[in-house]
């Protein structure tokens, strides 16, 4: 019997069928087991000695059966590894992604041009007061063109600011010129909303300030940025305008051949020379922090523009609410793409 076991164990080729094996000899009604039982019918004389022999054969078996199982279980463990092994160098699988926001793009474009041009990037509060957002940049209280950026007041006489060009004064308060500095960041301004007014929307705001700074500064810094904007074929246009901030005021806007076909000048923003009486502003509040007046006598030239133009354009937006909308048909068509 122990032959044909140790045969039958050696033939099991599966941890099912070596099981098989185990029931069929060592089992509760095995073969073995079987023979043990029978050793009551035995004169007590012969007893012993096959007891002894019946067990020796018993322990050859299960010696077997161990051994041929770890032997299976490895194998089948190598054959798990084998099929469930990683090939860490197939592709992974297309996951959803997100994208930059238009907006942040067009952020991203506008910033690498004036870093090219030497600027310093830098944001600033929201949350302002009306000295900086209006009285420090020749904006009285009673002066008309508060009217013209309606404001959202919070409840202890703050606002939210309604252009970055407070950060002008506060960049000045804080540095000594020369500098170039672009500031980005959110505005809002209590109105009616359509297809090309927010009530919050982005601005960049370019501010340089140093000796003989002019006007035709303000020209190529403009031009340039178009250039890199829309490339070699792109011309600005500047003409009058009024902002208390600056004397002389002017309105620029960009034309360029537009692969769209849709060629017009884009109006992009306002600039100017920084009115005197901002410099004094400064002074007066560079003064009072303990600092020394540098800015009287120095001329500086600011811009500020809305990228949400310049992104509506560029991608085809028709209205400037779905940029805000977090309608996710608009949003999804900038996935994955950074
Ligand atoms: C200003 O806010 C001035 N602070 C700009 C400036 C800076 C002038 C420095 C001179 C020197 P204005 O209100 O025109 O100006 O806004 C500037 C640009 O912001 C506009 O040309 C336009 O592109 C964008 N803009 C204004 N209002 C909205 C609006 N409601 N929604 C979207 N974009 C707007």
């Amino acid at each position: 019997m122990q032959d044909t076991a140790l045969q039958d164990i050696r033939s099991a080729e599966t941890l099912e069928a070596l099981q098989a094996v185990k029931t069929k000899y060592v089992g509760k009604s095995g073969l073995v087991t079987k023979e043990l039982g029978s050793l009551g019918k035995l004169p007590p004389e012969e007893r012993k000695a096959r007891g002894a022999e019946i067990n020796a054969v018993r322990a050859a078996i299960q010696a077997a059966l161990d051994e041929r199982e770890s032997v299976l279980k490895r194998a089948a463990l190598d054959a798990r590894l084998q099929s469930e092994a990683i090939d860490v160098t197939l592709p992974g699988l297309p996951l959803p992604t997100g994208g930059l926001h238009p907006i942040n793009r067009v952020y991203d474009d506008l910033i690498a041009i004036y870093r090219r041009l030497g600027y310093h990037v830098v944001e600033g509060p929201e949350v302002e007061d009306e000295h900086h957002n209006f009285e420090a940049l020749n904006v009285p209280w009673y002066h008309p063109a508060r009217d013209l950026q309606d404001t959202f007041w919070l409840e202890d006489g703050r606002l939210l600011r309604t252009h970055t060009s407070p950060m002008q004064v506060r960049y000045m308060v804080e540095h000594e010129p020369p500098f170039k500095i672009v500031v980005r960041g959110k505005v809002y301004r209590y109105e009616a909303t359509d297809a090309t007014h927010e009530s919050m929307f982005h601005q960049l705001e370019g501010l340089v300030v140093g000796e003989r700074v002019s006007m035709s500064d303000l020209k190529g810094t403009i031009a340039e940025m178009a250039r890199g904007l829309y490339g070699p074929s792109a011309r600005v246009r500047f003409q009058p305008s009024y902002y208390p901030f600056v004397e002389p005021g002017a309105d620029f806007a960009v034309y360029w051949d537009n692969p769209r076909g849709e060629s017009k000048w884009l109006e992009l923003g306002g600039s100017g020379m920084v009115h005197p009486n901002v410099f004094k502003a400064v002074d007066d509040l560079r003064e009072a922090a303990g600092k020394p007046r540098v800015y009287e006598g120095l001329t500086g030239f600011a811009f500020g523009l809305g990228p949400e133009r310049i992104a509506m354009l560029k991608y085809g937006i028709p209205d400037i609410r779905y940029f805000y909308a977090n309608d996710p048909r608009v949003i999804g068509q900038f996935r994955g793409e950074l």
